[in-house]
């Protein structure tokens, strides 16, 4: 697909030698004529550097994705080193009582130091009152925090001496209360005092510069140090009580919108991105030279961007990238751009067609983006994945921009609740069929739709798990339906495998099948042999008392000793090994461990890698703690042997056991007699000790393992019973 503007005529180029090329650009001379605008062609988003064209996800996540966010870091914004800077937390302030009692607000001091150098950031955060945990719109302010509203007890911001509430045109703080949404806000110069000059009061210092020369010509500079500083306010709302983390919303006017852009392409923690009046270096297309151009900016604020972006002063055409590509890189969030009519400067036009652009990135996700080339009319926004309003009025943040920036959130970011209805519920990556398998949610367990396209719901189970599954696997309820379905009482499937038949006959027609572990409304009645239950769809059906229990009797139980996991796990022995699979149809290694500690009334985390932060920590006593399965052959002697054999000695039975180099690539559960079951191929016992015949051939890779039993809620081990998703908690 190439784009060319409207004009190519040669007369008209050699013009614009004259008229755009010579002439020192402000506001009033710059050019904002469609017709002067020379030809240009955009890079293709889905064209790779390699000329290959990137026709599905996987290709656009593995390859082109990664390759665009490089070349924004290394021609436009910069990089910041990877510096191990230390991060802590002040709470200053943290009150249940603003905004006349609906809302808490907390003011944060984020403190950052490295080598003695420490800076320091601080943070607003209202957030309305709600049982449940809600999203947060975090837009950085221009003006110190304390002109965000004329709440008399704001911390003035260090940087600012402006007077409080100066602002409040442009922060509707009750409109967004009120809407269910937090605001959380940092004054930008904690991050870089917006001057060349003031280089050395930014987080700079923090990196090793100390003189803006310093930086070499790919060194990110001020976009990147305020994009790194809505990352670390991103983690500090990853630990805020009453944030849900996932639903946070970057957001930024004009130069921080480019900044809110840079950091939504870059950190995909964030789950949708708003660009408002962000213009050139922003949302708007370099290549158009309209309004504000790379000349200008660069001119004018030569801290903003990293120095090789000099090279692209009235040189738009060499740019390996533009700025429709920024905005793919937010796909497949939901992504919102806001133009205003009289922000000519920031070229509305451009900003448009740059979202209209990226869209295509959005249609290989399967959504739709932008539909149409054409602009919409003033104040008619319009809002696929990608939503973009153009409104009347000047460069600003108005109460009209909030309005769509909340119901935008409001379309693509409210959380449905629902249970799941297969026996074993695949969750893909994406979706479509052809997706990676990431996960099998057990039927009956309450979820959050969280997203849907076409027949197919995103969903994030308990464990967390966030991934899609078809329509069908989830019935949709809403938080009463589902506060009432936590609390009835179910019958948990305990046989590896079970129907649920339409008669109390196994003769009759049957329903469905149920698996271990899966969750049943119990009607209270018995017929012959059968338990009359509730499907999660509704339905009405029967199961053999042999292959159910009484899920809150069963929960209640606890406490699983060693033998009970391993014999658990041993259930499973000769069952084939499933990447994403988590029951008894197929196991991946983690889903393996998962299912021996959940058929035990215990929850784990899903992933072995997370897994492996769960419980405490037990020695593992090595030589060395590497030995790559390609090395082996130098550690087959005795040597190694011994050397497995002093690995097993601290442990004991019922411990995880972890397999990998620098990552965790594989898990299995220690029986005791340096063995282990696994699920590899398939779930079987293996040795960990060489020379034995069931000896695994990656064992080398054993280096850590954690105790499980024994470990609780704070080593990220909580009881089936104690869990909110599956019964009331007083
Ligand atoms: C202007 C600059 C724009 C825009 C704006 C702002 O002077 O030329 O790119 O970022 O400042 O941040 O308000």
């Amino acid at each position: 697909m190439l784009k060319f503007s409207g004009f190519a005529a040669a007369a008209a180029i050699f013009f614009l030698a004259g008229s755009v090329y010579g002439i020192a650009q402000n506001h009033e001379e710059a050019n904002y004529d469609e017709d002067k605008i020379p030809p240009y062609i955009l890079p293709e988003a889905l064209t790779d550097n390699d000329g290959r064209t990137v026709s599905n996800v996987k290709d656009w996540e593995n390859r082109r994705r990664g390759e665009l966010l490089d070349m924004f870091a290394e021609e436009i914004y910069g990089r910041l080193p990877d510096a191990g800077i230390d991060v802590s937390y002040n709470i200053m302030e943290d009150r249940a009582d603003a905004l006349g009692g609906k809302a808490t607000r907390s003011q944060v001091e984020l403190v950052f130091s490295n080598g003695g150098i420490e800076r320091k950031a601080l943070m607003l955060i209202y957030l309305p009152k709600s049982e449940k945990e809600v999203p947060v719109f975090l837009h950085f302010n221009f003006q110190g925090n304390q002109t965000v509203s004329v709440d008399p007890d704001i911390i003035p911001s260090q940087y600012s001496k402006r007077p409080r509430g100066n602002q409040t045109n442009r922060w509707p703080v009750e409109k967004i209360v009120d809407a269910g949404y937090g605001l959380a806000t940092i004054h930008y110069y904690d991050f870089y005092l917006d001057r060349k000059e003031n280089f050395t009061e930014s987080i700079m210092p923090l990196f090793g510069y100390n003189d803006f020369q310093d930086v070499p010509d790919n060194g990110g500079m001020a976009i990147s140090a305020w994009a790194w500083g809505y990352s670390r306010a991103m983690d500090y709302l990853e630990t805020a009580s009453g944030v849900d983390a996932s639903r946070v919303i970057v957001a930024g006017h004009s130069r921080l919108g480019k900044a809110a852009l840079w950091a939504g392409a870059q950190d995909t923690r964030f789950a949708m991105v708003i660009s408002n009046d962000s213009g050139c270096g922003g949302a708007a297309l370099s290549m158009r030279r309209i309004g504000e151009t790379v000349n200008e900016i660069t001119k004018v604020f030569p801290h903003w961007f990293c120095r090789n972006f000099l090279k692209y002063r009235w040189n738009e055409d060499s740019l390996p990238v533009d700025q429709h590509e920024l905005l793919a890189l937010v796909a497949p969030r939901p992504l919102y751009v806001a133009s205003a009519e009289e922000d000519r400067w920031a070229d509305p036009r451009g900003e448009f067609l740059s979202a209209f652009y990226a869209s295509e990135v959005y249609g290989l996700y399967g959504y739709e983006g932008l539909q149409s080339e054409e602009m919409p009319a003033v104040n008619s926004p319009v809002t696929g994945r990608v939503g973009y309003h153009i409104r009347t009025g000047i460069h600003d943040v108005t109460d009209y921009d909030w309005d769509c920036f909340i119901r935008f959130a409001d379309k693509w970011l409210t959380v449905k609740t629902g249970v799941t209805t297969l026996s074993a519920n695949y969750m893909r990556e994406y979706p479509d069929f052809t997706a990676e398998l990431g996960n099998q949610a057990l039927m009956g367990t309450p979820v959050e739709i969280i997203d849907s396209k076409g027949y197919w719901k995103k969903v994030r189970t308990p464990e967390p798990y966030t991934a899609w599954c078809v329509d069908l696997g989830v019935r949709e309820m809403d938080e009463n339906e589902l506060g009432k379905y936590i609390a009835s009482e179910k019958l948990i499937c305990t046989a590896d495998y079970g129907t649920v038949y339409s008669k109390p006959s196994s003769e009759s027609p049957k329903i469905c099948d149920i698996v271990a572990g899966d969750l049943l409304l119990d009607s209270g009645k018995t017929e012959k042999r059968f338990h009359k239950v509730l499907l999660p769809s509704g339905e009405t059906g029967y199961v053999n008392k042999n292959d159910v229990e009484n899920f809150g009797r069963w929960a209640a139980r606890g406490n699983p000793s060693a033998d009970n996991i391993i014999a658990a796990a041993e259930n499973f022995i000769g069952v084939p090994y499933f990447w994403g699979g988590t029951s008894i149809k197929g196991v991946d290694c983690s889903g393996l461990t998962r299912m021996a500690w959940f058929m035990n009334g215990i929850l784990l985390p899903r992933n072995a890698s997370r897994q492996a932060l769960a419980g405490f920590p037990v020695e593992v006593d090595a030589d060395t703690l590497h030995f790559p399965p390609e090395d082996a052959g130098s550690f087959t002697g005795d040597l190694f042997r011994e050397e497995m054999i002093r690995r097993t000695r601290f442990l004991q039975k019922g411990d995880l056991i972890f397999f990998g180099d620098r990552h965790v690539s594989h898990v299995g559960i220690y029986i005791g007699d340096g063995r282990f079951i696994h699920a590899s191929k398939v779930v079987r016992i293996s040795s960990l000790i060489p020379g034995e015949p069931d000896y695994y051939e990656l064992s080398g890779r054993f280096t850590k393992a954690r105790r499980i039993i024994g470990s609780g809620p704070e080593e990220g081990v909580v009881k089936i019973s104690d869990s909110p998703a599956y019964f009331p908690q007083d």
